[in-house]
């Protein structure tokens, strides 16, 4: 297994605690290679042994389409359900749920993406906002799931709660969108793995809380073919499968709060928010 750190100077990549600095890796070229393992393993051959770079990491994303599923854990359903209940909208995530096709949507361009220790934003015409720690998969431009990285869905619940054709705006905005610290690419995190997220404000935890992988109702090749079916993504995707943790519907986020998202066998991906 490899993880990918993105850093101004270039790409470092881990195995088994030894690094090397990567003079010739193409994040382009992972996602549009056949065997994204191998070409990993001869870009590691090929680099320079360094020390792990510390502090900021820029997000693994190059020419890549962000995308997103939704619903995919049932606490998703019932928060979604509260928060449009009024709107009337209530019943579609109840019928997503169950239905065969997953909810994918457009989440971001690499402009819009955000890397660990980068700040992530909220809307100025929001006025409940939430981190979604997302287990994200990195997909190759045939469609094979390759690689992991920890994302975060920043999402108005207010914008989406009025009514359910506003989900693009409450999902799609300038910083709405991070992803880091690394790309792991190899074996991914087991259905054991725990995802969990932390919110800190002026040094005090204000939630916390926790999945596990295996409450997913849908496999990442379902998600990773419905996404590929009928459309071409000549430079791969990443895909955020879904959030299984979402806090309760008296919480917002604030201007200088600090999300801490992790997930077992990737790593930490932490941000503050603008
Ligand atoms: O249905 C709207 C968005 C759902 C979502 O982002 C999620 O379940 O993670
Ligand atoms: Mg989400």
């Amino acid at each position: 297994m490899f993880s990918i750190y993105r850093t101004e100077a270039g790409y470092t990549i881990e195995k088994d605690s030894s690094c090397v600095l990567a003079g010739d890796f193409c994040l382009d070229t992972l996602f549009t290679s056949e065997d994204p393992l191998k070409y990993t393993e001869i870009q590691y051959g090929l680099g320079q042994s360094c020390e792990l770079p510390s502090g900021a990491f820029l997000a693994p994303i190059s020419s890549q389409e962000v995308w997103a599923a939704g619903v995919t854990y049932y606490r998703s359903r019932d928060a979604r359900m509260e928060e449009s209940e009024s709107s009337g909208g209530d019943r579609f995530y109840d019928m997503v749920y169950d239905a065969e096709r997953p909810e994918l949507f457009f989440k971001a361009t690499a402009d819009r993406s955000r890397g660990h220790l980068d700040k992530v934003c909220i809307r100025s015409d929001s006025s409940w906002d939430v981190p979604e720690p997302e287990l994200t998969l990195a997909i190759n431009s045939s469609g094979k799931v390759f690689g992991y990285t920890v994302g975060n869905d920043m999402s108005s619940r207010s914008i989406e709660g009025e009514n359910p054709l506003y989900l693009p705006q409450a999902k799609v905005y300038r910083g709405s969108c991070a992803l880091g610290p690394c790309l792991v690419v190899g074996s991914g995190p087991g259905k054991e793995a725990m995802i969990s997220v932390k919110i800190s404000r002026s040094g005090e935890v204000v939630f916390s809380g926790n999945t596990e992988v295996s409450q997913i109702k849908r496999s990442f090749d379902e998600l990773a073919e419905f996404l590929f079916r009928d459309n071409e993504f000549p430079n791969g995707a990443l895909l955020m499968t879904g959030t299984g943790v979402v806090p309760d519907s008296d919480f917002t986020l604030s201007s200088g709060d600090l999300i801490s998202i992790s997930i077992d066998g990737i790593g930490t991906l932490e941000n503050e928010v603008e």
